[in-house]
């Protein structure tokens, strides 16, 4: 396994239209496990393949809920001493994902991107979906989705078209971002 580089805007490949997968390999378990290695090292709760350069249509998501029924952590740093709720590994895998029938409610949620590090804000989004996808043996699963599982995966599924969540956004608030991120990475 392997943590990849994350690409970030302005990079190109980030609009890419990704291809469908048609070979349920090896190499592809391989890419969907140093998705999630990546994903955990970034603090993320999802990852598109796009993101780490690969142009295909693959998702990885794991939303870490607090597990209720584990020990809470002793935990040190900066000097003071506290406890905390272990997450809980949820890895799920989306090969070939396709939305179906998405709600006319709509839901805001404020939103965040791995290659648009540090912005973040508020996206509306149809509040739940079905999700028709393959895993990673080629096998097909549907599935109603809601909460931050429908916000994350319709995140997720616009990689796949080469849209970040900023290009919903506004055009003032798209480069109000983009100049906070330059700012962010000029004072780095
Ligand atoms: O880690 C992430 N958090 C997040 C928060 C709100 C809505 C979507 C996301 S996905 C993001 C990881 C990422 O960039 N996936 O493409
Ligand atoms: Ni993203």
């Amino acid at each position: 396994m392997a943590i990849r580089e994350i690409l970030e805007v302005p990079d190109a490949r980030l609009k890419t239209v990704s291809k469908p997968v048609e070979t349920f390999d090896e190499a592809l378990k391989t890419l969907a496990a140093d998705m999630f290695e990546t994903m955990y090292a970034a603090d993320g709760i999802g990852l598109a393949a796009i993101q780490v350069g690969e142009p295909i249509r693959l998702l990885v998501i794991d939303l870490q809920p607090e597990d209720p029924d584990a020990e809470p952590e002793e935990c040190d740093h900066g000097g003071h001493h506290h406890t905390h709720q272990p997450l809980k590994k949820e890895p799920r895998v989306f090969v070939n994902p396709v939305i179906l029938d998405p709600a006319e409610e709509l839901n805001t949620y404020q939103e965040g991107c791995l290659s648009v590090p540090e912005i973040y804000a508020d996206v509306e989004r149809p509040k739940t979906c079905r999700v028709r996808w393959q895993d990673l043996d080629g096998k097909f699963h549907e599935e109603a989705m809601e909460g931050i599982m429908a916000t994350c995966i319709q995140h997720e599924m616009d990689h796949l078209e080469g849209i970040l969540f900023i290009d919903h956004l506004s055009r003032l608030k798209r480069s109000m971002a983009l100049k906070k991120l330059e700012k962010l990475r000029k004072a780095a």
